[in-house]
């Protein structure tokens, strides 16, 4: 890194994706900008997230920023690469790109305020410790949907004496070899935990909330040949990622479930499900996530498969119940390579909490509301995290008049296209709230967003403005749309972290745009193409 300057025109808080993208966008540009990033490398959520058997559920080449110079010289080993590839893979776009010059590692931004007098952003930053300042005219939060760790607030945890740790922000060190391991939660992070250090350990008792309708990764690897293959065709296939609903090189089935015969139907199925991935998912028939009745035959395959991997039938029901725990899909379906066979061991043991909920920690385990004393050395907490808008608010960014984004987000999020907010002049959001953020890979979403933000920088250079910050007018409509077109599907009849339905208190919204993303480059190609008529300009 070199010295820092006393003011940039653009800092971007957090290397992901997001802030990856956006710094190298930005700097060629001719912007002046700087990243401070709180881990000790680039990776965002794959940085932090070092959990067992952490891999990413979109395969390669989907996943990674799109510029050839980045896949020239890079070869991916798996179709899903696992947390350490991808680590490696930012090294490279670091090293390619030239970034780290302009990154602060280690540093995390406490505070930004918007300084009117100044027109600027003052930041206060720590790193271990020590503070410092920095200031800027744009700021661009990368901060991730994912870097704000949620532990429920279970009874007795402060008086347990063995190790914890949270899936989001991982310790290392923890050793699994032969201890008696407690996961609570069967999320993505749950399901990748389990499957991995199940083989390891001496007991696991996994504790389940809602079960996980996970399906098989399909996992293999890619050798060097298929690499050149996919960079033969990689012009191709960007122009196809880029117009489909999440950014894969699929989309949704335009058949409607009952069009076809029963016949036809379970033969897709079939052929979804044994694709490996999420095809059997995102590439069904196109009212599988929006007709219960069509959703239900989903389920029902789902079902039959699943059931025929899990020996005991009370382990069977609890992981694949009889009745659906909510629509097929509408809960993010995670991939699985051995998830549903680890519960074949007989030192696998499932606690259904809906049934028998935690009642408290003790200082040597857990004990559920029947009484039963769960001796643990080892707890792991893959319980999730305040989704989306949390690696926001946990920061103290104030606007205008002082109004911090916590408040100003209190009674629900507003922002124009899931970019900027109302009051918080020159502040972008990248991978933020009401953007396609879950809904879409995450390099489509940020390489996105990173245009948008591209464009509004060079048009307010050009045309000599100082500040940008959308209309209430644009905030209000943007918020309407995003709720509306998230009634569409039967996503929001399930409660979840998508609708913010995991942190007690958050008020229950959609948090992600829903409608794909050709919808939204559509309406963000609107927006800078009228000029930014939807924003106010000095
Ligand atoms: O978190 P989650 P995650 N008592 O919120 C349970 C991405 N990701 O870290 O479903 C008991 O999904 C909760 O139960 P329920 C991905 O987008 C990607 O797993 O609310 N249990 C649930 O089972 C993902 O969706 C990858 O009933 C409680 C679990 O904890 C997102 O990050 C890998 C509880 C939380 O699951 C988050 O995934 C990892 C309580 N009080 C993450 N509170 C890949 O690409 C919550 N739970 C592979």
């Amino acid at each position: 890194m070199g010295s820092l300057a006393d003011k940039y025109d653009v800092v971007v808080v957090g290397g992901g994706f997001g802030g990856t993208h956006a710094l190298h966008r930005l700097r060629g540009l001719g912007f002046s900008t700087h990243m401070f990033e709180a881990g000790a490398a680039l990776g965002g959520i794959w940085y932090w997230n070092s959990y067992p058997g952490a891999r990413v559920d979109t395969e390669c080449p989907v996943y990674q920023l799109t510029d050839p110079e980045l896949f020239k010289d890079w070869t991916w080993s798996e179709r899903y690469p696992g947390r350490d590839e991808l680590v490696r893979y930012f090294a490279h776009v670091a090293k390619v790109w030239d970034l780290n010059k302009d990154i602060t590692f280690n540093s995390r931004v406490q505070k930004a305020h918007w300084n009117q007098e100044a027109s600027q952003w003052d930041l206060l930053i720590d790193q271990s410790g020590y503070t410092f300042a920095a200031h800027a005219t744009h700021v661009v939060f990368c901060t991730g949907f994912a870097s704000k760790a949620y532990v429920p607030p279970f009874k007795g945890i402060q008086n347990f004496a063995g190790r914890m740790c949270h899936t989001g922000f991982w310790d290392e060190k923890i050793d699994f070899q032969d201890t008696r391991v407690a996961v609570i939660g069967t999320g993505a992070s749950g399901v990748q935990v389990i499957q991995s250090v199940a083989p390891q350990v001496k007991y696991l008792t996994v504790f389940q909330r809602t079960p996980n309708l996970a399906l098989p990764m399909g996992q293999k690897p890619l050798n060097k040949r298929r690499n050149d293959e996919f960079k033969r065709n990689y012009e191709q296939m960007v122009a196809k990622m880029k117009s489909t609903y999440a950014g894969f090189l699929y989309d949704f089935d335009p058949r409607k479930c009952f069009e076809v015969t029963e016949e036809t139907r379970l033969a897709l199925y079939e052929e979804l499900y044994n694709k490996g991935g999420v095809y059997f998912w995102l590439g069904t028939f196109s009212d599988v996530l929006k007709n219960k009745e069509a959703n239900d035959t989903a389920y029902k395959f789902w079902w039959e498969k699943t059931r025929a991997r899990v020996n005991d039938p009370v382990k069977a029901e609890k992981l694949a119940p009889t009745v659906a725990p909510h629509p097929y899909g509408t809960k993010r379906v995670s991939l699985e390579q051995n998830y549903y066979e680890c519960f074949n061991a007989d030192n696998v043991d499932l606690v259904d909490l809906k049934v028998n909920p935690i009642e408290t920690f003790t200082r040597t385990g857990i004990r559920t509301r029947d009484g039963t004393e769960y001796p643990v050395d080892v707890v792991v907490l893959a319980t999730g995290f305040d989704a989306v808008t949390g690696g926001l608010t946990q920061i103290d960014i104030r606007g205008v008049d002082g109004v911090s984004i916590k408040e100003t987000w209190s009674d629900g999020v507003k922002t124009h296209l899931g970019i900027s907010v109302t009051g918080f002049p020159n502040m972008f959001v990248i991978y933020g709230p009401q953007a396609p953020t879950a809904f879409a890979t995450g390099p489509s979403c940020a390489e996105a967003q990173g245009e948008f933000i591209a464009r509004c920088l060079s048009f307010m250079r050009e045309k000599g403005y100082a500040s940008i910050h959308p209309t209430v007018e644009a905030e209000l409509a943007w918020r309407e749309h995003v709720n509306e077109t998230a009634q569409e599907g039967l996503f929001a009849q399930t409660e979840s972290w998508y609708f913010g339905d995991n942190i007690p208190g958050k008020p229950r919204e959609a948090l992600n745009y829903m409608a794909g993303m050709p919808l939204y480059k559509t309406k963000c190609r609107e927006s800078w193409e009228s000029g930014f008529k939807d924003w106010i300009l000095k």
